[in-house]
């Protein structure tokens, strides 16, 4: 399903919004690298590969929506819809300032095209819910997909949300889940413990799929899988890195949300253009 050429393509383009994050969180002296930078492959294959959407009309109609349920790691969300074609990618340098449509969090108010205001976590999957029984009852074929973290789930809301969803058997709703094992002030378990997660979704009649959030080719057939589901909707839980592509933000729960010093993004950079320079030279070779 998916050639080399093509993942290389995946692997490039999360490269350059990696690099994007890190310039973007910088320049605000704020932000949110690590959700950010541990997401970014699955956002490249939602707007590089799955999602039904049109750059030049943000708001069509019949597009799929997208809810960034976990609102805190939108740099990403911004640095992929402007690689994408939604607005000029020197905008992105505006996160955080005053009069900006790149909030901090995602603002409806300010950016229609986010779907919904989101940042108290929690309240996103309830949006997305009833998007998608809206979808269902309005007889649309667009599907609703909805991007939570690990630590979010901890809010009771979510589960309402859930039983709503499973109530109304909306197979049209996607929730990507960022298991990334991190929090705000820990360890996602150490805080709230969620094993045996794949269960819980069960029990609470989601179809379950479980991926590695860096592998493109595993999370292109979860998303096309739940795509087939008739009578349920879907939960993929996608297992992540936070800071995934930056060594020293990897794994490291501090960087959920510090913005990096310019010494330290001038290593972060370096870092991913190392990265990018190889990826460049597989891309070649392939082309061969
Ligand atoms: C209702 C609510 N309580 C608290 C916060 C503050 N807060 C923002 S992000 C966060 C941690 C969320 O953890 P997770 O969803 O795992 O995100 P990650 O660290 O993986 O980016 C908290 C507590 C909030 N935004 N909303």
């Amino acid at each position: 399903m998916l050639n080399k050429q093509k993942e290389n393509q995946l692997k490039i383009q999360a490269n350059i919004i990696r690099q994007d994050i890190i310039k973007m969180i910088t320049a605000a002296g704020s932000g949110h690298p690590g959700g950010s930078l541990g997401m970014t492959d699955i956002l490249t294959a939602l707007y590089f590969g799955v999602l039904k959407h049109n750059p030049k009309k943000p708001l069509w109609p019949e597009r799929d929506r997208l809810i960034l349920s976990n609102g805190h790691i939108v740099p990403v969300r911004y640095a992929a819809m402007a690689r994408a074609g939604y607005f000029p990618v020197q905008r992105l340098k505006t996160l955080r300032k005053f009069g900006s449509p790149l909030q901090g969090h995602p603002s409806l108010h300010d950016f229609p095209a986010m779907e919904c205001s989101s940042g108290p976590l929690g309240q996103g999957i309830s949006v997305a819910v009833g998007m998608a029984l809206a979808a269902k009852l309005n007889k649309k074929s667009y599907r609703v997909y909805c991007l939570m973290g690990d630590g979010e789930i901890n809010e009771g809301q979510c589960w309402e949300a859930y039983l709503l969803a499973a109530k109304y058997k909306l197979n049209n709703l996607t929730v990507i889940l960022d298991r990334n094992n991190i929090q705000i002030d820990g360890r996602s378990d150490e805080v709230m413990p969620l094993n045996p997660l794949a269960a819980k979704y069960r029990a609470f009649n989601f179809k379950v799929m479980t991926v590695n959030g860096h592998n493109f080719s595993e999370i292109l057939k979860a998303l096309q899988a739940a795509g087939w589901e008739r009578s349920k909707p879907t939960v993929i839980i996608a297992r992540t890195i936070p800071g995934k592509g930056v060594t020293y933000m990897e794994n490291d729960y501090q960087w959920h949300g510090n913005a990096p010093k310019p010494e330290q993004a001038k290593e972060a950079l370096d870092q991913l253009n190392k990265e990018l320079l190889t990826l460049q030279h597989v891309a070649k070779k392939l082309a061969k």
